[in-house]
């Protein structure tokens, strides 16, 4: 991969791009095609693809169909199946980084550490692990939020003598065959490569701590005429995705309000299926969740239960006590043998923000800014910290929308702020304003199903959910569609002459 696409040395770039995932990637796209050219994306890992380029356990793949799970400006005729794996999603973006001419753009293995704002010189200062220093008057965050795994410290776990992975860190050097494995977790990230190690292994042992709901993906191959007919009648494959996003919208959306009739519904019939899908009927009890529809993330699987039926597979619900150098021990003191330990156990989403050091205006750190809750404006920018952007930021988590229709919203929305002040201002959002718009989201989200009581890795420590939007896509894509900019401070920097280099320069207040 080329690691040398650095800025010319002293010649600060106009916008820096952490992450080369979707984010990145959509973000580089859009300013090229505004003609902001003098731009790098800076990617922590050596390949393309954020959360797809890490997330490669067997069974990866993608639970929102694939023509929506891409972006509505490059559709892919070619998807080989109705939910895309994760090495083809991969693929798909390193086809499009091709596509586009990005790959010139880009530095592999250079993560950042720090981003402080210099306010004599206006610039952002983006401080990497190597200690290395790139200038820039506008940074973009898109690094998305399910990157750093949370890996919880069971007692005695530094005792085990096997093998220990988290699925984002999956080590393909392991062989499951014949092996007692332990997978903890029962999630997203654990039913899809449940089915996978059940394949392999002598025996499983899944320790579930809370049950979700678990409804049938209907996954399958597109045949070789379907994708004719997309790559024919491209209008074909727009009107399926619209079809799709418009099903998201009217059918799904209406659960994750608070006390959804549908959503009772929908949950009594998950559950009769779950009871006819598991033969042993011991465990219906088990896996019945004890909390509203949708208030966890609603999980999708086709092998799921066939795996949960196999003889070799052995479901725990017993709290984990402790972990022996060749056993994990339940409260209730059984001792599952294991040789290898599998942490299905998901992200540290709050953490995450905190890995890299963010210094803004007056020296305030971004840890000060949300001592009190992770707060941003539309998800896209925080006040105290001009010229510096999130695109997956607080609140834009999407609850029943694809996740790639928020990102190419809030990318839209940062290049029109970006060329509201290339490179002689800041342009800052005012408190108050970013105030209004939490209380706001806040007052919203207390209608909808995610406070109804359960715990889920949406909510942070405080109660509050600064992870998901309580509206729909098409409410999120007006709210981006139009800058309001009584709602914004724009301010000349003091030495706009000597620091900008695009062609609005001639002021020098
Ligand atoms: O992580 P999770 P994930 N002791 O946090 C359990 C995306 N994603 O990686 O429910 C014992 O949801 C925890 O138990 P509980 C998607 O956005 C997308 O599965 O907290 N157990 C839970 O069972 C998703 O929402 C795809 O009680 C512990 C599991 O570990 C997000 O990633 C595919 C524990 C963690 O579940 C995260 O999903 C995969 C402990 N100390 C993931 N700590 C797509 O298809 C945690 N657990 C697009």
């Amino acid at each position: 991969m080329n690691t040398n696409n650095e800025p010319i040395a002293n010649q600060p770039l106009d916008v820096l791009i952490i992450g080369m995932g979707f984010s990145g990637i959509c973000s580089a796209i859009k300013l090229l095609e505004n003609d902001i050219t003098n731009i790098a994306i800076y990617e922590k890992s050596n390949g393309i693809g954020g959360t797809w380029h890490d997330n490669t356990y067997p069974g990866a793949a993608c639970d929102v169909p694939s023509h929506l799970y891409c972006f509505s400006f490059a559709p892919n005729p070619n998807w080989n199946r109705v939910y895309a794996k994760q090495a083809e999603i991969k693929e798909y973006l390193e086809n499009i980084v091709s596509d586009y001419d990005l790959i010139d753009y880009v530095n592999f293995s250079r993560k950042v550490s720090r981003i402080v704002l210099n306010e004599g010189t206006g610039l952002w200062e983006v401080e990497f692990t190597d200690g290395k220093i790139v200038c820039t008057h506008h940074v973009i965050h898109g690094g998305g939020g399910l990157h750093k795994p949370n890996k919880p410290n069971f007692n005695g776990m530094a005792e085990f003598s096997g093998a220990v992975m988290h699925t984002a860190e999956w080590d393909d050097t392991v062989d499951f065959a014949e092996k007692n494995v332990a997978v903890i977790g029962s999630a997203a990230s654990a039913i899809q490569v449940i089915p996978e190690i059940a394949k392999k292994a002598k025996n499983l042992h899944v320790f579930q701590r809370t049950p979700n709901y678990i409804i049938p993906r209907g996954d399958r191959p597109y045949t070789d005429k379907e994708k004719k007919r997309f790559s024919k009648y491209p209008w074909l494959a727009k009107f399926y995705r619209w079809f799709m996003y418009m099903r998201m919208e009217l059918i799904t959306f209406p659960i994750i309000k608070k006390d959804s009739k549908i959503g009772k519904r929908a949950a009594k019939k998950i559950i009769d299926y779950m009871r006819q899908s598991i033969s042993d009927s011991s465990l219906h009890k088990v896996l019945e969740p004890q909390y509203a529809l949708g208030c966890k993330r609603i999980l999708l699987s086709d092998d799921l239960y066939s795996a949960f039926n196999k003889e070799n597979v052995n479901l725990i619900t017993d709290p984990i006590k402790y972990i022996a150098s060749d056993s994990l021990v339940t409260d209730d003191d059984q001792i599952y043998k294991a040789d290898v330990i599998v942490m299905a156990t998901g992200f540290d989403i709050t953490g995450h923000l905190y890995s890299i050091e963010v210094i803004g205006l007056n020296q305030k750190t971004l840890v000060e800014a949300w001592s009190e809750g992770n707060e941003a404006y539309r998800g896209s920018c925080i006040a105290g910290f001009p010229n510096a952007y999130l695109v997956t930021g607080p609140n834009t988590g999407a609850g029943t929308i694809s996740h790639i229709h928020i990102i190419e919203q809030e990318v839209g929305y940062i290049v029109e702020l970006i060329k509201l002040t290339r490179n002689h201002s800041y342009i800052e959002v005012k408190k108050d304003k970013q105030d209004q718009y939490n209380d706001e989201i806040q007052r919203k989200l207390e209608n909808c199903v995610w406070s109804s009581g359960c715990d889920s890795w949406y909510l942070s420590d405080n109660g509050k959910n600064y992870t998901l939007y309580p509206e729909n896509g098409r409410s999120f894509e007006k709210q981006l569609s139009v800058i309001q900019k009584e709602d914004f401070i724009i301010t000349l920097k003091k030495n706009a002459s000597l620091t900008t280099n695009d062609n609005q320069r001639s002021i020098n207040p």
